[in-house]
């Protein structure tokens, strides 16, 4: 038997669930790419905007590529289960924010239809850093790319994100439908910015009115999320069913922490989102930078070293005392390029940064973490490298880390496990790797693919730290770095 409206009275009564009447609830949000972090993270604040009485805020989740979750979600009459976990406990909460589903490549006029719906106010983003299309390097659209091409010829039915919200948009503007916000949630720099340029580049191409009424009218703010959500796996559905006594295919697990910082600039309405632990503020840079580098850097060191050391998940990785030391000292060169907001205490952050690692009951893999290096890179790793080598400072923690991420696309574990890279430019790093005799080459390749060109001295330093991986291991690197520091 499934979790759905006909089976939720059957549930333990410790259960959190909707207390609303779920069919007075407007869609007063689409969220386009809904996998498992939107569910525990976003959905979860537009659920307690339900719960306070506000019935505007209902969801229309959108995947963009295949109908997985939809068909998770419509036997469950979009009801699921956020199972916050650590060391202490579980606390489950059915959450009914989700009213309806749409699988863009079976309707895409659907998806299109919900944009433009003069109910919709704002519309959130989670579809991965690849899946903004842009080339970060010059901010174009990905000029090379299938869809972006189809979708700059024609938005009859798009296919990327941003040929949607502009194909949405510009319903709205015939029809005088009334503002909108647009807020991406993905962990990329400045990504207001970054889907704002994609969506008027998209726009331009089709109508140079529309781009500058987008420009002038929708809103597409700032924001930092954070939340650690990992993916959803047959033995965690198994657990929940014998708590709850029905099948939820839907679950999402997330850890107790949550934060979502906005900038503060909404084209109309929104709910009482600081009522609900939302934090809006002029400036999100600062609380971006110190997530990304701090929390999504370490994330990305861990799950490259661990990876290759063959550990699983990232708690048994900072349960190794070489690897936790190292996590410091790639802190300690890290917090020197930041400028935190005041309300942020570094060192307090990074106390329980490492403790939010240390969650058992998480089991978060580190080859999920893994995935999609070089859209991560860049942000995570390379801007606080360049930021601190234009001072002339030494990076030996954060050059380890790298070298980490360049071993890994060999595909093979130090114990000889070999793996797939799980990579939108993946054929690009394999041919990389193998077109390489020496590391020296490998790192010239592999970063010229990031198009990061690093001075002769990080060179030199990337170089010994990929030899060393390659002939040593990730477990000797880190002790021997213990040592060295
Ligand atoms: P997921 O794998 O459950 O869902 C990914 C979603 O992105 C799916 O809807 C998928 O269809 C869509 N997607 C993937 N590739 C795409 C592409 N090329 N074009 C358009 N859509 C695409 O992953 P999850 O956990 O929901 O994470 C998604 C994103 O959310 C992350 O990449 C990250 O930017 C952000 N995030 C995730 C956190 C987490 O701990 N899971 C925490 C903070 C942010
Ligand atoms: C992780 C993030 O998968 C990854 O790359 O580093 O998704 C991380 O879990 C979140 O950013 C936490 O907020």
């Amino acid at each position: 038997m499934r979790l759905s409206t006909a089976t939720l009275d059957r549930l333990p009564a410790a259960v959190a669930r909707p207390t609303y009447d779920r069919s007075r609830v407007k869609r007063g949000v689409v969220h386009l790419g809904i996998g498992a972090f939107h569910r525990a993270h976003q959905a979860a604040v537009f659920e307690q905007a339900l719960a306070a009485g506000d019935l505007r805020w209902g969801i229309t989740g959108v995947s963009l590529r295949s109908a997985g979750v939809r068909d998770q979600l419509a036997p469950q009459d979009g009801l699921y289960t956020l199972v916050v976990r650590d060391g202490e406990g579980e606390r489950l909460q059915v959450v009914g924010a989700v009213m309806a589903m749409l699988v863009a490549p079976e309707d895409p006029a659907a998806v299109v239809a919900a944009l433009a719906s003069a109910d919709t106010h704002i519309v959130t983003l989670t579809i991965t850093e690849k899946g903004y299309k842009l080339d970060r390097a010059t901010g174009r659209l990905q000029a090379g790319d299938a869809d972006v091409a189809h979708d700059l010829a024609s938005l009859d039915a798009p296919r990327t994100a941003p040929g949607f919200l502009v194909a949405g948009l510009a319903a709205r503007h015939a029809a005088g439908t009334g503002p909108l916000t647009i807020l991406s949630c993905d962990n990329l720099p400045h990504n207001g910015t970054l889907l704002r340029d994609a969506v008027l580049a998209m726009a331009a191409a089709h109508d140079a009115d529309l781009r500058d009424w987008i420009a002038a009218t929708v809103t597409f703010p700032q924001t930092m999320v954070d939340r650690i959500v990992p993916a959803t796996t047959p033995a965690d559905i198994a657990a929940l069913a014998n708590t709850l006594g029905v099948e939820d295919h839907a679950m999402v697990k997330a850890e107790p922490f949550t934060q979502w910082v906005i900038e503060d600039r909404f084209a109309g309405e929104r709910p009482d989102l600081a009522a609900f632990g939302v934090q809006l503020t002029d400036a999100v840079a600062p609380w971006e930078d110190a997530k990304l580098r701090l929390l999504n850097g370490a994330h990305s060191a861990i799950a490259y070293l661990g990876g290759l050391a063959g550990l699983d998940f990232v708690h048994e990785v900072v349960a190794q005392p070489a690897a936790r030391a190292f996590v410091e000292a790639l802190w300690d060169e890290s917090a020197t390029t930041l400028d935190p907001p005041a309300a942020l205490d570094i060192a307090h952050y990074r106390a329980a940064l490492m403790a939010r690692f240390a969650n058992p009951a998480l089991q978060h893999r580190t080859r999920q973490i893994a995935m999609d290096g070089s859209q991560k890179l860049p942000q995570r790793l390379l801007a606080p490298i360049a930021e601190r080598r234009a001072k002339r400072q030494s990076v030996d923690a954060l050059a380890l880390a790298v070298a980490a991420w360049m071993r890994w696309q060999s595909g093979v574990t130090d114990a000889g496990e070999m793996f797939a890279i799980d990579d939108p430019i993946a054929d690009r790093l394999g041919a990389a790797v193998s077109g390489a005799t020496t590391s020296t080459e490998r790192v010239d390749a592999l970063l010229g693919l990031l198009a990061f060109r690093p001075d002769p001295d990080l060179r030199s330093v990337l170089v010994a730290n990929l030899d060393r991986l390659e002939r040593r291991g990730a477990v000797a690197a880190l002790a021997s770095f213990g040592e060295t520091a």
